[in-house]
């Protein structure tokens, strides 16, 4: 397949003369791996076609949520029903009851819900939330791992032995970044140490399987063993699963990883594709929030019903175990499949690619691996994932244009689209290997 992208590019100049960037968000600008950005005119399961008539199997899925696919039929019925009825009140609904208790029927430990609009704000009200619950300031995070763009979050591990966060962006003003300490993923005595060397810590925010530096899962015990730590010093856990979130499975990774975190923040899938969030938890510490409790939260658009009714027509099929079985299938073949491909290449036994998945969920990464946290995902051969991606995308497969995103299978991808996906990984593989520096 030819991709030619002369409508796009003449359409993202025009983007870059009005929208910074000429993008919304930015890794949507293809800075990491070079080249101009299909202009997506359209989705349809999961393919995706941008204006030069180019179409594409697509593993970004809006970066997470779409995964029955693009346009799935009942999520716009249920949407275009909703947009009939009116698109806010500002009001109660009942529909925003009914998707508050399919999110507690999904985390069984939870009695309360708040509805809100990104994942940002979610991360930003559990912080909140556990600060205001524990009267402490500091939360731990891990290196590397993305919790949306509120100022405490855009934090990076400091020098010095308790890795107090500096600003990980300009605008960050110290005295804040300060308030949170830097820790590795998959190193349980770097939290325990953060935690008896500073009394003043609120909670860790964690996300349970990294999706932000590629797809890292928790190694063995891992999990369980910060909830412990968390609990014997008196601070909360707080389980990022804006990306795991009915991805893993219906109950997320504490389903999969049988953990109960204190405080969960949701997004992305439960939206539908439309922008809704959610913070869940138990009553004695979400009522806590204005009106029932002191601590301020609000929301123009919180719970609106369009957002609403895409979210329930997207968990709706999700009940059923027959969803995740067939996504692990598809996983599980795509991955099995990149790993020969990367064999065949040389690039296995060259130690320069490893595979990584955690249920619909996987990233190709270029280095020898495993890669447990930030650190080990930093050694990888960014050209040469900047040369697979683009050699993939001529191929009319469309990845996440960095190496440090996942991909993300929808229930409307095919062992067709599979197949199609390895024939041209088998290629691109042979691109990359002749970039490797
Ligand atoms: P939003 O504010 O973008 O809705 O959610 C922030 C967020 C929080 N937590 C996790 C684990 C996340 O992955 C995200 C957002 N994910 C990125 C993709 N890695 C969104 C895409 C983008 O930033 O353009």
């Amino acid at each position: 397949m030819m991709v030619r992208l002369a409508k796009s590019k003449v359409a993202f100049e025009q983007a870059c003369r009005v929208l910074v960037g000429g993008v919304n968000s930015p890794v949507r600008a293809f800075g990491a791996v070079g080249g101009t950005p299909p202009v997506i005119a359209f989705g349809e399961g999961a393919k995706i076609t941008d204006i030069d008539g180019n179409t594409y199997i697509d593993y970004v899925c809006g970066y997470g949520p779409l995964i029955l696919g693009h346009a799935q039929e009942q999520v716009v019925t249920a949407i275009t029903k909703a947009a009939t009825r009116g698109s806010g009140f500002g009001a109660p609904t009942e529909d925003q009851t009914q998707l508050a208790e399919v999110l507690l029927t999904a985390y069984p430990q939870a009695q309360r819900v708040r509805l809100m609009n990104s994942g940002t704000e979610a991360c930003m009200t559990a912080i909140r939330l556990a600060r205001a619950a524990t009267g402490r300031n500091k939360i731990i995070k891990c290196a590397g791992a993305y919790h949306g763009h509120a100022d405490s979050m855009l934090v990076q591990a400091g020098s010095g032995a308790l890795t107090l966060g500096v600003p990980s962006s300009p605008g960050v003003p110290a005295a804040t970044a300060a308030t949170t300490i830097v820790v590795p993923f998959n190193d349980i005595d770097a939290v325990r140490k953060a935690l008896e060397a500073d009394k003043d810590v609120a909670a860790m925010i964690v996300e349970p399987v990294c999706g932000n530096i590629g797809t890292v899962p928790p190694q063995k015990g891992y999990l369980q063993a910060l909830a412990r730590a968390c609990h014997a010093h008196g601070a909360l856990l707080i389980f990022d699963e804006v990306m795991t979130g009915f991805r893993l499975a219906f109950g997320g990774a504490q389903e999969v990883y049988d953990v109960l975190a204190d405080l969960t923040a949701l997004a992305k899938i439960i939206g539908g594709g439309l922008p809704l969030a959610a913070v869940v938890g138990p009553a004695a510490t979400m009522d806590l929030l204005a009106p029932a409790g002191p601590v301020y939260q609000a929301g123009t658009h919180s719970g609106n019903p369009l957002a609403v009714a895409a979210g329930l027509a997207t968990l709706a099929p999700l009940r059923t175990s027959a969803a995740y079985g067939r996504l692990e299938g598809l996983g599980a073949d795509l991955a099995a499949g990149l790993r020969q491909a990367a064999a065949k290449a040389g690039l296995v036994a060259a130690d320069r690619v490893c595979i990584q998945r955690a249920g619909s969920m996987l990233t190709v990464f270029f280095t020898a691996g495993p890669v447990t946290n930030y650190q080990a995902a930093r050694t990888c051969d960014t050209r040469a994932y900047a040369a697979f991606f683009h050699a993939m995308l001529e191929a009319g497969v469309n990845l996440p244009p960095s190496q440090f995103e996942s991909w993300f299978i929808s229930l409307a991808h095919s062992d067709g689209d599979i197949r199609h996906t390895l024939d041209a990984a088998a290629d691109a593989f042979s691109s990359a290997a002749a970039r490797l520096t």
